[in-house]
């Protein structure tokens, strides 16, 4: 924790959390945020749990408009799961106010802090422990981007400009690469080949989109396994978190950067390559529960090149991982070092899978066609 607890316990209590204050520990496995748990005690025998997080604002430059579309997608979404009968309490995520109003505080050192109920008897994942989380997370994800169907796209700020724009990315890595600023591209040379090799792939979901071949739709982003709480009882997916990314993207995106990390056979940073595949039948579930969950609103064209969708989503990543690393590690959090080429390496070994099995996740997607 690079806070010490009374500096935590005094930025948790600005906000309009129940009960007494117990305790504050470092949470979950995510690269951006710091996300902590708090503990609040009500009665002897009962305690609320909230998260409380740091927003990175080097990654989020404006907090304010990222806090926009989180209020506006989150009381969107509980209003339309009140009316289909859910527990909007649970199965959205619910932003707890400042006391005195206001959604998030900002602190003398600049950083901007918010805090979330604790969904409760739920799990998040950051591996695949059993096939029918992932199909449930599909399911999930798949829906909550139905439901955001008729939400007005055109109100969202863009949270990172150009996020899974892949043209944009590799053009951002060849600047890498090319001010070689951390003197460690001569290291990475093979990487940086397997990058340049797929120039051509980087323009194909970008053109198609810029064509109005396949739609604009207002989507997750990061869409990973650890983006969604899977309950304890039912084993659904019962709430889609971390919406810092929600703005208008591809369905291609939200299905493809989650087969990127939950069809993996390996974890993101795996260093035993011999470990990296994408599981076929992990990919065949998450496109059933995928397609189910978007409830008919994929087109044809999108369907056919979920395979495309899964394949760039991977490669983006590795690039992002590899630009990162290149620049001296200041965007993901990394826990070694060499840790973002650790992540690189895995990504660009499952697209190297992907490329090889071509075919097969090709025939699965075309029996939904
Ligand atoms: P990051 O952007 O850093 O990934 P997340 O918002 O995904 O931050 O939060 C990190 C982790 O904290 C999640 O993977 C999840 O395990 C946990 N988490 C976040 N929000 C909640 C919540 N409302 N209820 C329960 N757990 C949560
Ligand atoms: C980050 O925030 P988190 O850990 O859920 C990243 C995603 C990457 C992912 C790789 C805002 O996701 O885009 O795919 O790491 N989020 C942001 O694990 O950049
Ligand atoms: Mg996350």
């Amino acid at each position: 924790m690079s806070r010490d607890k009374t500096d935590l316990i005094r930025i948790a209590e600005k906000f309009e959390i129940e009960g007494e204050l117990e305790n504050v520990t470092p949470h979950g496995n995510g690269h951006i945020n710091d996300t902590f748990l708090l503990t609040c005690r009500m009665t002897p025998e009962k305690v609320r749990k909230y998260i409380l997080q740091r927003m990175n604002h080097e990654v989020f430059k404006d907090p304010a408009g990222l806090m926009e579309n989180v209020m506006g997608v989150t009381t969107f979404l509980q209003k339309k799961i009140k009316e289909n009968g859910g527990d909007p309490e649970r199965e959205a995520l619910n932003v707890i106010p400042i006391k005195g109003g206001g959604t998030y505080c900002k602190e003398e050192d600049g950083t901007f802090w918010r805090v979330y109920r604790f969904v409760e008897n739920a799990d998040s994942f950051d591996v695949v422990k059993r096939p029918e989380d992932f199909y449930e997370s599909a399911v999930a994800f798949g829906h909550f981007q139905k439901l955001l169907e008729d939400y007005p796209a055109e109100s969202l700020h863009e949270t990172i400009p150009n996020f899974h724009n892949t043209i944009d990315r590799m053009d951002k890595f060849k600047k890498a690469v090319e001010a070689d600023s951390m003197h460690r591209a001569a290291e990475v040379e093979r990487e940086i080949q397997f990058v340049l090799e797929r120039e051509e792939d980087c323009h194909v979901l970008c053109d198609m989109l810029a064509s109005g071949e396949i739609p604009l739709r207002v989507t997750h982003n990061d869409t990973k396994l650890n983006n969604i709480m899977l309950d304890h009882e039912t084993g659904k997916g019962i709430c889609v978190i971390d919406l810092d990314t929600v703005m208008p993207g591809s369905a291609l995106y939200d299905y493809g950067d989650s087969i990127r990390f939950g069809a993996n056979t390996g974890e993101e940073d795996e260093k035993d390559l011999s470990k990296i595949s994408c599981d076929l039948e992990l990919f065949a579930l998450y496109t059933k529960g995928f397609i189910e969950g978007c409830g008919g609103s994929l087109t044809e064209t999108e369907i056919k090149m979920l395979p495309m969708g899964a394949k760039l989503m991977t490669l983006e990543c590795g690039i992002r991982f590899l630009t990162d690393y290149l620049e001296g590690d200041h965007y993901f959090k990394i826990h070694r070092p060499e840790h973002n080429l650790d992540r690189t390496r895995t990504q660009f070994a499952m697209v190297k899978d992907m490329e090889d099995k071509w075919s097969k996740m090709q025939e699965i997607v075309e029996h939904y066609l």
